[in-house]
């Protein structure tokens, strides 16, 4: 089966999505999700001027082989242009696959391992009063896992905050707002946070929460610390995670898990992280570390070393994503949790999707291949719209991680 056309559609149904299409000679169509929040056009000129015209001709079932191909056959590899790029087309080679075998991806990869996917939505507000009312509309949807983030006293602005917008997006504007930041304002209220929605809704449901690189290891292993007394399911990103042994300090002081992986693009990035068991799980997304293949190896060997999967699941990894991620979640012994924001109704008029909601867990459905399908002149009504992540400053001016 031959590949004969490739083309990377960028579009914006609600927020911007770069998404891969493959044709083959067998009239099979796959889809892949080749977002890259605020650096789209970086990734859909890598794909359409570097890797579509190597496509063409190819045998669409050599999937392994198209992605040593593009991985190790480039000489530049990793980074987060080549592995969303390389993802967007694995993803789409095991859709096509799926496809022409008449099964839903999951039970190419060993079949149904669990009979759901449990998955964590985002509860959000301005304040305490604001993030209680989002916990109850989550709850009232049968979630059982929710991130809990709210506004912090004493900031102008904080990331994770929804806002009046039903799924939080923090890209916005053709140049990065700047954001400012202090991390002496966050560590006092963290364990605050925790103890008003411990005492309001008690501990029969999951609580996330999400640092967002902003900590140092010793501030990490003090805020992990006072927060064990209210359980939560895990801390995420709490320090830059690129100085993967900063965690054995914070290990050495808390028994909170520890969930880091969003950033990363490769198992090189995560392995000192899962061979010395120092994080409890593993958070990288199908779309921006090579796709199914590369995922499958992460997790695998996360799995040796009792590390779970909890992969990233923002709004910006398209329902193409999302769903790839959920094949890859039903299947493997070591799943942990799935990251689940949802998308913007505009999304709905392009995307067509398989996968379903009830009671706090997904399914990727039972649809041959991923299960999503793209309607490309619906994309054409939804022009790409230039946007980027903040910039974050600390109150003296100086650049933060954002
Ligand atoms: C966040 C993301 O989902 C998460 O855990 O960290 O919303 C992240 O900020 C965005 O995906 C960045 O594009
Ligand atoms: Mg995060």
């Amino acid at each position: 089966m031959k590949i004969t056309d490739a083309r990377v559609i960028v579009s914006a149904p609600g927020r911007n999505y770069v998404t891969l299409v493959v044709e083959t000679d067998d009239g099979l169509v796959g889809y892949g999700d080749a977002t890259l929040n605020g650096r789209e056009l970086a990734v859909a000129s890598y794909l359409s001027d570097h890797v579509v015209p190597l496509l063409i001709g190819r045998d669409a079932h050599r999937i392994e082989d198209t992605w040593q191909y593009l991985y190790r056959g480039a000489y530049w590899r990793r980074g987060p242009v080549t592995m969303t790029a390389i993802a967007a087309v694995d993803v789409a080679l095991w859709d096509i696959k799926g496809k022409a075998a008449g099964l839903p991806v999951y039970q190419l990869l060993g079949g149904a391992a669990r009979d759901g996917v449990m998955v964590y939505g985002h509860a959000s507000g301005g304040d305490l009063d604001g993030l209680d009312a989002d916990v109850e509309r989550h709850l009232a949807q049968g979630y059982k896992a929710i991130r809990v983030q709210s506004a912090i006293p004493g900031l102008d602005a904080t990331y994770g905050i929804a806002g009046a917008s039903p799924v939080y997006e923090p890209a916005s504007g053709a140049r990065p707002q700047e954001d400012r930041w202090e991390t002496s304002a966050y560590l006092d209220f963290a364990p605050r946070l925790f103890e008003h929605v411990r005492d309001r809704f008690g501990y029969g449901v999951h609580l996330l929460h999400d640092m967002h690189h902003r900590l140092s290891p010793i501030e990490a292993a003090r805020v992990g610390a006072a927060l064990e007394p209210y359980r939560p399911f895990w801390i995420e990103d709490p320090t830059p995670a690129e100085d993967q042994s900063a965690f054995r300090l914070i290990r050495q002081h808390t028994t909170t898990p520890l969930a880091v992986g969003e950033v990363f693009n490769s198992i090189w990035d995560a392995q000192q992280l899962i061979t010395e068991r120092l994080i409890d799980y593993i958070r990288t997304s199908v779309s921006h570390t090579g796709g199914i293949t590369h995922l499958r190896r992460v997790f695998s060997l996360a799995e040796l070393y009792g590390v779970r999967s909890g992969s990233h699941g923002a709004g910006d990894l398209s329902p193409v994503s999302l769903a790839a991620a959920l094949h890859v979640d039903l299947s493997i012994p070591n799943f942990g949790i799935q990251e689940y924001m949802g998308h913007l109704a505009a999304a709905e008029e392009v995307f067509t999707v398989g996968y379903s909601f009830r009671d706090g867990y997904m399914h990727p459905g039972d649809l041959p291949g991923i299960g999503v399908s793209f309607d490309e002149e619906a994309a054409k009504r939804f022009p790409y719209d230039p946007k980027y992540l903040p910039v974050n400053r600390r109150l003296d001016g100086s650049v933060h991680d954002w």
